[in-house]
């Protein structure tokens, strides 16, 4: 079947809930992908960074084939002997010592939540059911109820509600505002410590280190979502690291899977991931030992190929390079390691129209809101890669004059 026929097919019988470009991919090699016609395409996206380490690693495959033969999943009423080793390895890396897993980055963010308000009655002593949540506005935290009840953007919530309470809403990037906001009754701040999926917005500098100190002198955790800046994309292993701050509580998700698989963590220390007992939280999936085997071996790719020094290394080389590009559509070019955006003037007719003409060229990306073109090419790029790239965009914004 070829691509039409497909798209045919999935708008026939699938939800209308995405506007995917009209490509369909049908396999794909680190940082490649090819269409079902066989057109070949750089990946400028890597789902999201779920995918860092590239597609199809064959050191992951072996993982995954190697433990899919011997054992997939025992639910947690028995133990299983991938997440201890798991559990271990990921809090040596991360300088935590305590962690929960789950699937997806929602169910991730939910559990940070719940530990949080579980945290503010325990240990903090808020009264019964009213623990608040601080979150910023424009954050991307998921789509669950609770997570959506926390968003501010009208797209993701409309005719969703009713809603959970207990989150107020702060500007991003405004510590004083984070100051007022604290009541006795605020057990958590949660924030991402840069807004990807709100145009790749990095806070001034300072930010995170005040809001964490603000936190820590009110008795509030700071909870970092790094599920889409963390592990490496940014150019360290947590966009946290840029201003020294350790977060109370860590989200992380999307690479941890190695693209293969999902899988997601809430990172803490004891003090705070204590507070569950038996029984009180958990998921059929989490902590699964094909999940586990997965992201050990993810973990070690990350590591062993360096891919977090190479993201910092690139991404800087390219932002340059990118910023040498002159075009009267762009109004700034901002990033982070290989996490970077491209905002466009709203004259521009929509960063759409360049993820379409981009594809064209064989360059997969996709626009972030109206008028920002999201750049986040597998961790294991090279050189030469970007400057392939950075050849087609440079085209693309000469055409589109
Ligand atoms: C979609 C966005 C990116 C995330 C952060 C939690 C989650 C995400 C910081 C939830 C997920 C994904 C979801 C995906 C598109 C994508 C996205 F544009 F929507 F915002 F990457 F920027 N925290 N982000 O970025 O993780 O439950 O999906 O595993 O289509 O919704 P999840």
């Amino acid at each position: 079947m070829d691509s039409k026929d497909l798209i045919l097919i999935e708008d026939l019988y699938g939800a209308h809930n995405y506007h995917s470009l009209d490509v369909v991919i049908s396999k794909a090699k680190g940082i490649w992908m090819w269409d079902v016609e066989g057109k070949k395409y750089l990946d400028f996206l890597s789902a999201y960074s779920a995918a860092n380490q590239g597609h199809c690693h064959p050191r992951i495959i072996k993982a995954l084939q190697g433990q899919a033969r011997n054992l997939t999943l025992t639910s947690r009423a028995f133990r299983n002997d991938q997440w201890p080793m798991l559990a271990k390895e990921l809090c040596d890396w991360t300088g935590y010592n305590m962690v929960l897993p789950m699937n997806t980055g929602a169910e991730a963010v939910e559990t940070a939540v719940k530990t949080a308000r579980k945290w503010g009655y325990q240990k903090k002593g808020i009264a019964d059911g009213q623990a608040e949540i601080i979150a910023c506005s424009n954050n991307f935290h998921g789509r669950t109820v609770t997570v959506i009840s926390f968003s501010t953007e009208p797209l993701y919530r409309n005719d969703f509600g009713p809603f959970t309470p207990g989150f107020p809403i702060i500007p991003f990037g405004d510590a004083d505002a984070l100051e007022k906001a604290i009541t006795p009754n605020t057990a958590a701040f949660i924030l991402e410590p840069i807004q990807a999926e709100a145009g790749i917005l990095i806070p001034s500098e300072g930010y995170l280190k005040k809001a964490k100190e603000i936190c820590e002198r009110n008795n509030v955790l700071f909870i970092a979502d790094e599920i889409q800046t963390g592990l490496g994309r940014v150019g360290k292993l947590f966009a946290c690291d840029y201003e020294g701050v350790k977060p109370d509580m860590m989200v992380i998700g999307k690479s941890l899977g190695g693209g293969y698989y999902p899988i997601s963590a809430v990172l803490a220390n004891r003090e705070i991931l204590g507070v569950f007992k038996p029984g009180e939280h958990g998921s059929t999936f989490g902590g699964n030992p094909l999940a586990c085997a997965v992201a050990r071996e993810a973990i070690r790719v990350t590591r062993e190929e360096k891919l977090v020094e190479n993201a910092a290394e690139l991404g800087g080389y390219f932002l340059a390079k990118l910023r040498t590009i002159k075009s009267k559509h762009i109004k700034e070019i901002r990033g982070r390691g290989l996490l970077i955006g491209v905002e466009l003037h709203p004259e521009a007719g929509g960063a759409r129209r360049f993820c379409e003409e981009l594809m064209t060229e064989g360059l997969l990306c996709k626009e972030t809101h109206e008028n920002v073109i999201r750049f986040a090419p597998p961790l294991v790029s090279r050189e030469k890669d970007l400057n392939w790239a950075y050849k087609r965009i440079k085209a693309v914004f000469k055409r589109l004059a």
